[in-house]
């Protein structure tokens, strides 16, 4: 009894000893460059995220690892050594093994649950897709989106305003719109820096999905849905979008780079593009949460009745033919 004691106090000196070290070794040499970096709030929540569990998986790994090399140590069978190794009754059970296993697993499974619940919850939605009724808003978002369908709304830098910005996704690019800038429609996904960002997501034909890597923004894009996600960006900085969900022959090559700019640049940006696209914006569909993909220009939007659907070779929305 008293040398498996003392085996135990050993194995967990080295144990522990070996840990604090990797642990520390991540979290300062490797921590700071865990993807998806730090563009945003969402990101560098998600970039905490996955640190603080591979601190968590470390001393997990590193505890069998040191269990099965002490093992190999000690007690390997020496050739032609006496006694055999002992097996039999000795080694049918060991109580004390089995609820120290039973309890450390389950007290580590269920605080995982726990901090996987929160940081998903937390940071209004972690930059997932909410639907179109999201629960974790972020402070006058609900404000600021309803507005923006007034088409009336505006947005100005350093007012702590959230910004609608709608992604249309569709075989095989996406485009963005602006509606608190005349809902003028580019294929540059530019946003401000220090802002909270209301990605309305949504698609014109099939499901897509939009993925802002480094924002860590991820979001369904499904026909008739508007999909909210948000996000509070920090520094400028530049970022990839794909498509994140197989949709089509060229799914692979549907992506593109968005920036993340000061909030100054951004307005010339806007109001400049708002300015120089105002005679196509004319012929766009008003702006709506959902749009129908038909080729004429429909009045866009909230399905008129149950029965439509967006692949209907009829026209029933109220199209109009665009001025010719
Ligand atoms: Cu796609």
């Amino acid at each position: 009894m008293k040398t498996e004691t003392n085996h135990l106090r050993k194995m967990t000196t080295i144990w522990v000893v070996i840990s604090v070290a990797v642990d520390l070794l991540f979290w300062f040499w490797v921590g700071p460059h865990v993807p998806p970096g730090t563009l945003t709030s969402t990101a560098k929540s998600n970039q905490f995220d996955f640190t603080f569990l591979v601190l968590v998986a470390l001393p997990v790994l590193i505890g069998v690892w040191v269990f099965m090399g002490y093992a190999i140590v000690n007690w390997n069978a020496k050739r032609d050594s006496t006694p055999e190794p002992i097996g039999g009754e000795v080694a049918r059970s060991n109580r004390k093994a089995q609820v120290a296993w039973i309890t450390i697993t389950s007290v580590v499974v269920l605080f995982l649950a726990g901090f996987g619940t929160v940081a998903v919850i937390a940071d209004h939605g972690s930059g997932g897709g909410e639907g179109p009724n999201p629960i974790w808003m972020p402070a006058g978002a609900a404000k600021a989106e309803t507005a923006a369908l007034t088409k009336t709304a505006t947005w100005s830098p350093n007012s702590n305003q959230v910004l609608p910005v709608q992604v249309i996704a569709q075989q095989w690019k996406f485009t963005y719109r602006y509606p608190t800038f005349g809902g003028f429609e580019s294929a540059q996904l530019i946003i401000p820096a220090n802002t909270t960002i209301a990605f309305n997501v949504t698609s014109l034909d099939v499901i897509h999905s939009f993925w802002a890597y480094q924002l860590s923004v991820k979001a369904d894009a499904n026909p008739q849905v508007n999909n909210v996600a948000f996000t509070d960006t920090k520094q400028p900085g530049n970022f990839t979008v794909r498509c994140s969900e197989l949709c089509g022959i060229w799914h692979g090559a549907m992506y593109n780079y968005g920036k993340v700019v000061s909030q100054s640049d951004f307005v010339t940006w806007a109001t400049t593009t708002e300015a120089a696209n105002a005679a196509n914006t004319a012929n766009l569909p008003p702006f709506a949460w959902t749009y129908v993909p038909d080729a004429n220009g429909s009045a866009g939007g909230y399905y008129p009745d149950g029965t439509a659907t967006p692949y209907s070779a009829v026209e029933i929305y109220g199209a109009k033919q665009p001025a010719s």
